[in-house]
């Protein structure tokens, strides 16, 4: 279906909204690349769009979001992922409702993909449901809604019919979109996103689609499985360098964060990236969120220095146990020690931070292998001193995923409501009900590294360097703190452990916070 967008008079306003999201959102606040994705073919057509971002106003969404609502409005689309922002997204809904129950509410996003059936029996305020790729889909659907006609055979919608729920499977074929189509107009004020402590103008894009390796507790593979052919395309690199010149010319960023699944399936691809980058003389940090122990095996010491010329800031990589039958388990294709002499390599170039990963509470893990997770964790840190430990994710079976088969095995209810879904907060150190494996030694040990990970390798004096309040507090409570909470984690030490109640508060305020990651030197006057 490619009809020409019908205008008219009634409703035709599309209003994309993101959600406030659980405690990393916090700390790091992307532009919602999702959501100018999705509108790409709408708004190259000419349709009226609009980004509500809730995370801009934490305490006021309602009121601003009401006043984005008319008589006009046909659409409002929710970019969900799974977790707290379920429930915001049941909110958003309930909400969007009451004010008119014509207007017709979408979720979209990767909570979306992987559970449409249960979005729509459990939200009566979700009237559809878009599985994977967004651009094409919602086209479609507001080009079906438009007219007044039932989204019919539009693949990847989903919704109810009666009370039936009628599905149409989705394309299987990566989405790509070029970078003229992206409509990065649409958001109004870019220094509002970026990571808590940097002051740089972020954009994050893509290089390569999709990913080839088959981690059991990633949603990667599952997204990609019947995606026929080469599981990971790395973009043309001219195209990748044409990008990054346009966001650093036409919006100035100084800082590009790639945010493919996997950048360095082949080493080339990146060095090309940077090559280019450096033969055209752009000035430009850069970040890379997806890289691999058995890629940074094969990095030289050459490679590596070129990506640090080239100004790369960040790297993350997937650590996730220091177990090796964990990490078999989980198909890292890699051993602690492997990791260990990866982080020696990297340590050799300090200018570049590394970010590592981790994981606690697969399905089948013991107290004994989680505490191997955190004699890696300060292994890193005493090897690399320019390395950061991520907050651990509480696993949390994702669906489709070889993980999750195991956990329902092991005896995991998956949830159901909105309420439930807040309860998969994987960064937050509550409820562990649902995961039955979860002994209340592992449990000890799990809340221990969580807050342990915040202060092992004095994070808040690497990452929070800004003057904000939320900066200047979290340094305050690193220096204050920071020296127990590593003696309890090294000594496995949670006798009178108070600090997990006052985490759990702490966490809770953190996310309606805004904080301010502006960039002044960076302003655009208008
Ligand atoms: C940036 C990012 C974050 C940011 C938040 C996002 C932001 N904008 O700031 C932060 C760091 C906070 C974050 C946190 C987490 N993240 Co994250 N994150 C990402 C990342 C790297 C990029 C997201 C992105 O912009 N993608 C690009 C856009 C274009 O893709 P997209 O969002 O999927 O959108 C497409 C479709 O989903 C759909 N779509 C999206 N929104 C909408 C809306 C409508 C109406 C429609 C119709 C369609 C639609 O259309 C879009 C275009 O095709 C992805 C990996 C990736 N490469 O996608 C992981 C990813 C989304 N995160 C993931 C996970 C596991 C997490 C965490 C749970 C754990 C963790 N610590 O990483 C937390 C928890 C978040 C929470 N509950 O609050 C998983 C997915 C989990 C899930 N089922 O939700 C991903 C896929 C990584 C992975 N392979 O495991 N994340
Ligand atoms: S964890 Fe990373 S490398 Fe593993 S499958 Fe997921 S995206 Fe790919």
């Amino acid at each position: 279906m490619n009809r020409p967008i019908v205008r008219t008079k009634g409703r035709h306003k599309i209003l994309l909204v993101y959600p406030l999201q659980g405690g990393s959102g916090a700390f790091v606040r992307h532009i919602p690349l999702g959501l100018l994705y999705t509108s790409a073919k709408l708004v190259k057509q000419g349709a009226f769009v609009e980004i509500f971002d809730c995370r801009l106003n934490p305490r006021t969404w309602r009121e601003e979001l009401a006043n984005k609502l008319d008589k006009e409005t046909l659409i409002v689309g929710i970019s969900v992922m799974t977790g707290s922002p379920v429930v915001q997204a049941s909110k958003i809904g309930e909400m969007v409702k009451e004010f008119d129950s014509h207007i017709n509410v979408v979720w979209g996003g990767p909570h979306a993909t992987f559970n449409p059936n249960s979005i729509l029996e459990n939200e009566e305020t979700c009237d559809y449901v878009v599985n994977g790729y967004g651009s094409e889909a919602f086209f479609e659907l507001y080009q079906a809604l438009i007219v007044g006609e039932q989204p019919r055979n539009i693949p990847g919608v989903v919704y109810r019919d009666g009370t039936s729920i009628v599905a149409t499977p989705r394309e299987e074929e990566f989405e790509h979109i070029k970078y003229e189509d992206i409509p990065y107009h649409l958001i109004s004020d870019y220094d509002a996103y970026g990571h808590i402590g940097h002051n740089n103008r972020t954009f994050s894009m893509y290089s390569a689609l999709g990913c080839p390796y088959l981690c059991t507790f990633c949603s990667s593979p599952a997204e990609y499985r019947d995606i026929p052919g080469k599981k990971w395309i790395p973009l043309e690199v001219q195209e990748v360098v044409d990008h990054v010149e346009y966001v650093v010319k036409e919006y100035r960023a100084n800082f590009v964060y790639f945010i493919d699944d996997d950048s360095f399936v082949n080493l080339k691809h990146v060095e090309g990236i940077i090559d280019e980058i450096n033969r055209r003389g752009l000035k430009v940090k850069l970040g890379f969120r997806g890289a691999r122990i058995n890629e940074i095996k094969k990095m030289t010491d050459v490679f590596l220095d070129k990506l640090v010329a080239a100004g790369t800031n960040i790297i993350h990589v997937g650590a996730e146990s220091g177990s090796d039958r964990i990490l078999k388990l989980i198909k890292k294709d890699c051993t602690a020690e492997d990791i260990l002499e990866c982080n020696r390599k990297l340590a050799r170039h300090p200018e570049m931070k590394t970010l590592y990963n981790f994981m606690m509470g697969a399905p089948t893990e013991t107290a004994e292998e989680l505490k191997a997770t955190r004699d890696l964790m300060l292994a890193i840190v005493r090897d690399h001193p320019n390395s950061i430990i991520g907050t651990p994710n509480r696993f949390r079976p994702l669906k489709n995923t070889e993980l999750y088969d195991l956990a329902i095995e092991s005896g995991y209810t998956p949830p159901s409501t909105a309420n439930e879904w807040l309860e998969y907060e994987i960064e937050s150190a509550t409820g562990t009900d649902s995961l039955p494996w979860i002994s209340e030694e592992i449990k000890k040990m799990m809340d221990l590294i969580l807050i342990g990970s915040y202060f092992i390798d004095r994070k808040a004096i690497k990452v929070a360097t800004g003057n904000s309040a939320i900066e200047k507090f979290v340094r305050l409570v690193d220096n204050v703190y920071g020296p127990i909470a590593r003696w309890r984690l090294r000594n496995g030490n949670t006798k009178f452990f108070i600090e997990l109640p006052i985490y759990k508060f702490a966490n809770n305020v953190a996310k309606s916070f805004t904080p301010n990651f502006e960039s002044k030197k960076n302003k655009i006057i208008a």
